[in-house]
């Protein structure tokens, strides 16, 4: 099989979902890739057709699954759109922007009877956390009792809101909570500290585990994503980023990446290659399209919830038959 495969949003991850489909996907080939700007989508498509209309490129028969990485406020119409056309998306995160856009999107594919969407939550495939899943999964450290992420970002973009590090950011540890707890999340409250952005998340979830984060969006030194799951009989967390330790001009230590991209590079590609294989076998992994709406249903709840820093009891809706 060789599928056919569009890009919608051709900025900083939909080039690299193209790059990674022109070089490093078996399966699967780059068929087009669409952006509000020609020159950027002609940079990111190489010699594969660039598309002016997201409608069209959904629409060419050449296209047979659809990767959605434009601006989140367009996620949903374009999901919408490749469920009508009966071809496969894969989404980056956030699902859409609100949850009731969400679930749209969720009904829309229940409707249909098949499973087309999957959502970009790119962790599920990064190798550390699935060792700290296995370990935990393996019972040598007990029951899951706490929970502890650290997310820091070197700095963000002027447009990126206070909000932002909640619906945008944040949106990782929810999904990724929930994947490695087996749990869904029923309360949370966010404590703001200091005068950059920085705040602390802390949720319940349904098995009673706390979850702590530090959702830091000037952190300034480096790119640092950490794990660490607390059992009843011991720890899991991630080993240090980095695969050399350095000694020099007095110093011993590993180097951060300067973002989420070098970070998460072989799981980028382990979920493109996912998304394909999964095709082709006709049984999608991943998140689906219900884990996107959740998160983006719990994420609104607790950005809400930053107007005064209250707790929060999260309401969703009861999952429906289709995502059991
Ligand atoms: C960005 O959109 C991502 O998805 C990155 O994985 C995350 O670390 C970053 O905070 C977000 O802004």
């Amino acid at each position: 099989m060789d599928l056919g495969i569009g890009v919608i949003g051709a900025g900083v991850m939909g080039a690299e979902h193209a790059r990674i489909l022109r070089r490093a996907v078996s399966g699967a080939h780059l068929a087009g890739v669409c952006d509000r700007d020609p020159a950027r989508a002609a940079a990111a498509a190489g010699d594969a057709p660039v598309f002016s209309d997201p409608l069209a490129l959904i629409a060419a028969p050449e296209v047979a699954a659809v990767v959605i990485a434009s601006p989140d406020e367009t996620h949903a119409e374009y999901a919408l759109a490749c469920l009508a056309a009966g071809k496969p998306a894969l989404l980056e995160k956030p699902m859409a922007h609100r949850a009731a856009e969400a679930l749209r999107i969720v009904e829309a594919e229940a409707a249909g009877g098949r499973r087309l969407v999957q959502l970009g939550f790119m962790r599920r495939y990064d190798a550390a956390y699935g060792e700290l899943k296995a370990v935990l999964g393996s019972g040598r450290i007990g029951r899951a009792t706490v929970l502890h992420n650290v997310h820091r970002n070197v700095s963000v973009p002027d447009w990126f809101s206070g909000p932002m590090a909640i619906t945008n950011s944040f949106s990782h540890e929810i999904d990724i909570s929930r994947w490695l707890l087996g749990a869904e999340i029923t309360s949370a409250q966010v404590f703001p500290a200091g005068d950059r952005g920085l705040l602390m998340v802390t949720m319940r979830t349904d098995g009673g585990q706390v979850v702590s984060t530090e959702v830091n969006i000037n952190a300034g030194y480096g790119y640092h994503v950490h794990a660490q799951i607390v059992g009843e009989q011991g720890t899991v967390e991630m080993a240090p980023p980095g695969l050399a330790l350095t000694n020099a001009a007095g110093a011993h230590g590993f180097d951060f990446p300067a973002d989420w991209i070098p970070r998460f590079a072989q799981a980028y590609r382990d979920q493109m290659q996912g998304w394909v294989d999964g095709m082709a076998a006709g049984r999608l992994g991943g998140a689906t399209a219900w884990d996107g709406y959740v998160t983006v249903a719990v994420a609104e709840q607790i950005a809400a919830s930053l107007r005064d820093c209250q707790p929060v009891e999260i309401a969703l809706p009861p999952r429906p038959e289709f995502y059991r």
